[in-house]
């Protein structure tokens, strides 16, 4: 059998493969460059970044539990500026799609951010982050369809790369946000988030998080997720790029088979940092057991 084709179109950007990396799972890239192959990703989402630089929440940040793992990093980043002279080198001389993913707490900001890397060559898509969990007021965009689409038209309104939503799960109806950032302009959606969460040291009678509460991610999150994705497939027509506790090859397959276009690998990377790579390998061998010649006959094929 040839070579199953596992390209696939995010708005107007070809990816090489549909596995993707997490924002804030593997930084820019460039700390995981002596550990995988880049090259070989469908696409890197960095680290969101803001307008300015931000210090992140007190410490603890991370906490593991029996299922996944919350994290209250509260969107450290040294800013825009910052990364376009320091990151954006590194990231040009990648063969990968570069996804940069953007967070505000005012919509100018996003816009402001937006027109920034509009000018920036090897940025190759931006997404979104309307989502952030462990901020005040980090949420507050994805919780109502008009919020969502007030942030997705500002920013298309000064960005002609491809706009993906990332979209929270911490919400009442996530298809009903999907379909206003639809409307508004964004060329997908990505979801899900982090679920909001939060452990506690019994000894002390304290919250283990420095900033109490965090975002939960991981195999605990995967069946929800999943959900989400599936139910949210059915009511775009953009792609939908899945996430949420992807482990393996199998997770992936799911995602996709679920409605996903692309998948994102996140909590996954700090167990195995070659985890997205042997992803794709795994999706490529059972396309050849399943004599599927093309990924996109998978996306969406649910029976039901
Ligand atoms: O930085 C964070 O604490 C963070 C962000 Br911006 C996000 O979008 N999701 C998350 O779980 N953590």
């Amino acid at each position: 059998m040839v070579k199953p084709n596992l390209k696939v179109k995010i708005g107007g950007l070809e990816l090489k493969n549909p596995v993707t990396v997490a924002s804030g799972t593997f930084g820019s890239g460039e700390e995981y460059k002596k550990l995988v192959d880049l090259n070989k990703l469908g696409a890197i989402v960095t680290k969101s970044v803001t307008l300015k630089p931000r210090e992140g929440n007190p410490p603890p940040r991370v906490v593991e539990t029996p299922s996944g793992m919350l994290n209250s990093i509260g969107l450290q980043n040294d800013g825009i500026d910052a990364f376009i002279k320091d990151k954006i080198p590194f990231l040009n001389k990648v063969k990968t799609a570069v996804i940069v993913s953007i967070a505000a707490h005012r919509i100018e900001d996003y816009a402001a951010i937006a027109r920034k890397l509009d000018k920036i060559k090897g940025v190759d898509a931006i997404e979104i982050n309307i989502s952030c969990p462990n901020v005040k007021g980090g949420l507050e965009f994805a919780r109502e369809p008009d919020s969502a689409a007030a942030v997705v038209r500002a920013v298309r309104a000064v960005s002609k790369k491809p706009l993906i939503t990332k979209l929270s799960p911490n919400v009442k109806d996530i298809t009903e946000i999907a379909m206003a950032a639809e409307e508004a302009g964004s060329d997908a959606v990505s979801l899900v988030n982090t679920f909001t969460g939060m452990a506690i040291d019994i000894g002390a009678k304290r919250p283990i998080l420095g900033n109490i509460v965090g975002g939960l991610s991981g195999p605990a999150i995967k069946p929800i997720a999943l959900r989400m994705v599936w139910e949210t497939a059915k009511k775009v027509k953009i792609p939908v790029i899945g996430m949420g506790g992807i482990m393996d090859h199998e997770d992936a397959l799911e995602f996709i088979i679920a409605g996903a276009s692309a998948i994102q690998v996140g909590t996954a990377n700090f167990v195995n940092p070659g985890a997205a790579v042997e992803i794709i390998g795994g999706i490529e061998r059972y396309m050849r057991q399943e004599k599927i010649k093309n990924i996109k006959e998978l996306t969406g094929c649910l029976k039901t």
